[in-house]
């Protein structure tokens, strides 16, 4: 079974994660944060992972803990529930489309965590939500998955929709890259024989 659970509590957050890197996309999300769940709920749909996240954050100083904290922990799960990685598709990419926006994501479950990042928004808040926390969610999310994710929003107006392009896109190119391959026949798909 590919799933693991992390609670991880510092005197800013209180975060409880679960994750089925093989399920049907079932997401039990409250962040606190309202567009944070959503991009959240989207990142399991589209990703066919079951994720069950309840954070109490320090939301009276700002979102910016809570939205941090979560994607220390997500990617931490992400880890755990993938163990030695064997047999799985190892890298993928994805150009995804939404609406006027289209963004490309690149993907290498490495284990040498890496964030390249060209995404940028023209307003600095999508509702209550600042933008700029779309990039701390992604830095931390791959430092704490052990991943290389190249992420470029090639054009695009909209910020609800390159927030969402690119947290879709996280899960469309995960959704491949942590995929089994038959072909690899349950080995690590390395020629160290680690990742
Ligand atoms: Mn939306």
């Amino acid at each position: 079974m590919r799933t693991a659970s992390i609670s991880r509590r510092t005197a800013e957050t209180d975060v409880s994660v679960s994750i089925d890197l093989d399920g049907t996309g079932k997401a039990t999300i409250a962040t606190g944060v309202g567009f944070l769940d959503h991009m959240l709920e989207l990142f399991a749909r589209h990703g066919l992972f079951d994720v069950t996240i309840k954070v109490e954050g320090d939301l009276h100083v700002d979102q910016h803990h809570t939205t941090e904290d979560t994607g220390i922990a997500l990617g931490q799960a992400v880890a755990k529930a993938l163990g030695d990685k064997r047999g799985i598709a190892r890298y993928a990419d994805i150009h995804l489309p939404m609406d006027e926006t289209l963004s490309r994501i690149a993907i290498d479950i490495s284990g040498r965590p890496f964030l390249v990042f060209r995404t940028t928004f023209r307003v600095e808040k999508i509702g209550q939500f600042d933008t700029e926390l779309v990039r701390e969610f992604f830095q931390a999310f791959a430092m704490n998955a052990g991943i290389t994710l190249h992420v470029e929003t090639l054009y695009g107006d909209n910020a609800h929709h390159i927030a969402e392009s690119v947290f879709k896109g996280l899960a469309r190119a995960l959704r491949k890259a942590v995929a089994i391959d038959p072909r690899e026949d349950g080995r690590v798909p390395s020629t160290k024989g680690s990742l």
